[in-house]
């Protein structure tokens, strides 16, 4: 169990630092984050970016002048200088600056890039919500838009190989839907279910995964027993699995704008670690996500397997 982004920041100074390549890095809080980062001893940093917009934040954010800078203005071309940087590195990390999510994916997946494997790549989510005793995990809100069941299939697996990482190892997982019930209707009732049976088969790896479910249920011990429903996991799930990209989006951002919660993403799958959260996320989530893709590089208690 990781109690918060604290725990998981200090267990990230052991791997560091690495080097954090920024594409489109003309971003002040993208900034902030990697100077907090070099600052705790995690990242090296290499920006790569529009120079004329870049050097004047960089005196602002406390960065020095002489910082390894690539001038790319354009942002997409600067997700692929960057994601090609990246992965002619040992062991360092991607992350996203001020270019809109699908070029940075597109860079990601680019055959030339050398980042894609033959895995399906996802996006892993991480909030630590106020009162909460534990950090929570979620997939896929930010990569699969409507990912079908050979995927989501992938996309658990790979995300419980990344929690086995941060040594989460017989996690919960709630397959999310709109309530317990099957129903062709709702095929991600449908889903939830199969995913549930290749779980009792052992095709997932270590975990106990319960589902259809929904978020009352997940989220609440007397909701379950207020609707008669037996659940191992109701009220203490480690990781959430949302049935489409919209779900996960909107359940993210209202956790962070409604309920206070600080959050982290970063993309399974790649060669490297992958640090993508939305242009708005706030600096703090940036750090937490360059801590999280430390973790996730170089393993924790076990040698890493998530980037291999
Ligand atoms: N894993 C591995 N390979 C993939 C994946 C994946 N998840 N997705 C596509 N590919 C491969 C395909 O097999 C193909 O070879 C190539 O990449 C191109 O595939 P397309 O044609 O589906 O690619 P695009 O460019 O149309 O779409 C891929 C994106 C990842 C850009 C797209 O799915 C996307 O925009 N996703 C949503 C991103 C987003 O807006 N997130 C919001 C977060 S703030």
């Amino acid at each position: 169990m990781l109690t918060g982004f604290e725990e998981l920041r200090i267990r990230a100074r052991s791997r560091g630092p690495l080097p954090v390549v920024v594409a489109a890095a003309q971003d002040e809080e993208a900034l902030r984050a990697v100077k907090a980062a070099q600052d705790a001893g995690l990242a090296e940093p290499v920006l790569v970016g529009d120079e004329t917009l870049i050097r004047p934040l960089l005196s602002s954010v406390g960065l020095p002048a002489d910082i390894r800078l690539i001038h790319e203005p354009e942002p997409a071309p600067a997700a692929l200088a960057a994601a090609k940087i990246v992965s002619g590195t040992e062991v360092g990390i991607l992350m996203k600056g001020m270019v809109n999510s699908s070029d940075f994916l597109r860079a990601v997946l680019h055959p030339e890039c050398g980042l894609r494997t033959d895995r399906l790549l996802c996006h892993l989510a991480a909030f630590e919500v106020p009162g909460d005793k534990k950090l929570v995990f979620h997939t896929d809100g930010g990569m699969n838009v409507a990912p079908t069941l050979a995927e989501k299939k992938d996309i658990v697996r790979s995300s419980l190989r990344a929690l086995a990482d941060l040594g989460i190892d017989c996690p919960k997982v709630a397959v999310l839907a709109a309530n317990e019930v099957v129903s062709p209707k709702m095929p991600a009732t449908v889903n939830a279910q199969a995913l549930m049976e290749m779980n009792r088969r052992g095709e997932l790896g270590p975990a106990i995964v319960e589902g259809p479910m929904a978020m009352d249920v997940a989220l609440s011990r007397e909701a379950a027993a207020h609707k008669g429903i037996k659940s191992r996991i109701a009220g203490d799930v480690d990781l959430f699995v949302v049935p489409g990209i919209e779900a996960g989006n909107i359940l993210g951002k209202a956790l962070i704008h409604c309920a206070g919660a600080q959050s982290a993403g970063v993309i399974l799958g790649a060669t490297r670690p992958v640090v993508m959260v939305s242009r708005a996320d706030s600096a703090a989530a940036k750090l937490n996500s360059i801590a999280l893709a430390c973790c996730l590089a170089v393993g924790s208690d076990s040698p890493g397997q998530t980037f291999l």
